[in-house]
Order: C-alpha cells, then sequence, then structure tokens
C-alpha cells in the first residue's frame, strides 16, 4: 500500500529561531495520523531542525540539492552533505526551481539519479502552467515532465519516488485546483506510469496534491482516491494550519 504523506515546504521563509519555534509547536501539537508527516526547512536551518525534532515523528527533508557529488559549485548542496546531517529525502523539481533559477526537465533527471544513487528519496515534483491548462496541453505537459525526468529510471527505483502535482497557476496563489481536477491529473499520471512500467509500481506511487492546500480545501481534496497527501507551503508556516491539514488526512 501507499504511504499518506503530508509535507511542509516552507521555501525561503523562517529564520534559526523561528524554524526551532515552529517546529517545537508543531511537534507539540501534532495528532496521532497514518500519514508521514515532513517538513522542509531552508538549507542554513536543515541540521538544526534535525536536532530539533523526533525523526520518528517529523521526518526532516531538504527543498533542493545538486547533482554532482562535490566540487567548485558555489552555493550548492550535495547529496552527501544533506545524508551527512541525517537528511534522506529532496525535494527535486519544484517549480520555483524551474521557474526562476533555470532547473530543466534534463538538470531534474540527473539530479534524481544523484539523489536515488545514494538511495535517497525522492519528492518530484511537477505540473502545468496556466497557460497549458488553458490551451488544454496540461496531460500532454505533465506526460513530457514525468517522461523526460523519471521514465529512464529503473522499475526498482521507483520504491523510493514520491510524486507531487503542482499546477502552477495554484501555487501560492489562493486559487486551489478543484478536487475533481487533482483527481483527473493523479488518475492520468496513474496511468501514464502504468503505460511506461506497470501498474503495481503506478498504484503504489505515492501522489501528493500541491497548490494553496489550506485547511478549508484539504478534506476534499485528500478526500480523492488517487491523492494520498499534500506538499504544503504557505499554510505549513503556522502551526495550527499545518496541524489542521494532517488532520484531513
Ligand atoms: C506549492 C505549494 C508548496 P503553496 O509551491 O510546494 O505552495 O501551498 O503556498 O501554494
Amino acid at each position: 500500500m501507499r504511504s499518506k504523506i503530508v509535507a511542509g515546504n516552507w521555501k525561503m521563509n523562517k529564520n534559526l529561531a523561528e524554524t526551532e519555534a515552529l517546529l517545537t509547536e508543531l511537534a507539540a501539537k501534532l495528532p496521532d495520523t497514518q500519514a508521514e508527516v515532513m517538513v522542509a526547512p531552508t538549507f542554513v536551518n536543515l541540521a538544526a531542525a534535525v536536532r530539533t525534532l523526533d525523526s520518528s515523528v517529523i521526518e526532516v527533508i531538504a527543498q533542493n540539492m545538486h547533482f554532482a557529488e562535490s566540487g567548485a559549485y558555489t552555493g550548492e548542496i550535495s547529496a552527501d552533505m544533506l545524508l551527512n546531517i541525517g537528511i534522506d529525502t529532496v525535494i527535486i523539481g519544484h517549480s520555483e526551481r524551474r521557474a526562476y533559477f533555470g532547473e530543466t526537465d534534463e538538470i531534474l533527471a540527473k539530479k534524481v539519479k544523484a539523489a536515488l544513487a545514494k538511495n535517497m528519496r525522492v519528492m518530484f515534483c511537477f505540473g502545468e502552467e496556466l497557460d497549458d491548462r488553458k490551451s488544454d496541453n496540461h496531460f500532454k505537459v505533465v506526460e513530457s515532465q514525468l517522461k523526460n525526468a523519471l521514465f529512464s529510471l529503473e522499475a526498482s527505483d521507483w520504491g523510493k519516488i514520491v510524486l507531487a502535482y503542482e499546477p502552477v497557476w495554484a501555487i501560492g496563489t489562493g486559487e486551489t485546483a478543484s478536487p475533481e481536477q487533482a483527481q483527473e491529473m493523479h488518475a492520468f499520471i496513474r496511468k501514464t506510469i502504468t503505460e511506461a512500467y506497470d501498474a503495481s509500481i503506478a498504484n503504489n506511487v505515492s501522489i501528493l496534491y500541491g497548490g494553496s492546500v489550506k485547511p478549508a480545501n484539504a478534506v476534499e481534496i485528500f478526500g480523492k482516491p488517487d491523492v494520498d497527501g499534500g506538499l504544503i507551503g504557505g499554510a505549513s508556516l503556522v502551526a495550527d494550519d499545518f496541524v489542521a491539514i494532517i488532520k484531513a488526512i
């Protein structure tokens, strides 16, 4: 059975003291849940976050990594550096990385392979832009994002992959995909993976929805059969909101 996951992507928010305070509050308020709960603070606060939390209850994950082992890549972070501080899950392909930092499918494919080579778990993000949806190209775009970054993986790699479908038009905009739109795309993603691999891989991969998930819409979105949880941005920065979203699973 695939896991339910609720992950908080803190993006470039919270200094050290705020990170420790939010994690402490979150740990204290965390409800009993069947979901795996994860948080992705900014790089400089990852080690402190690992020290603050009991990793069996809340897992600290990274927002990004470089594909190279080490070397002259100013400003970058390697898989080994993450593993060394106790982090073994990494978000790859977030739309903000694609849009603002020029991360192409080709770069993302390299990052995915590099993470998997180190036995890390990858939370791979993808999703169409507003123009793609308006022109009815959203399925094609999603299919090509998956194909270019993931479909050269071995079948055995898929146990380490979590998918996060995040339509770009719903990210941080307050606009959310309807539960029906999310379900439709998640079912399409499983069909695409079934065609490329097989139904067991497609049925065992967790597919999260991301894009303006809030306490008010989480129950409906998470209620859809192919939605296995969420990648939460803005609402994960407030403990009570994140807790309410976790309870919605
Ligand atoms: C999408 C999401 C988290 P938000 O980027 O990855 O952010 O919930 O603020 O739309």
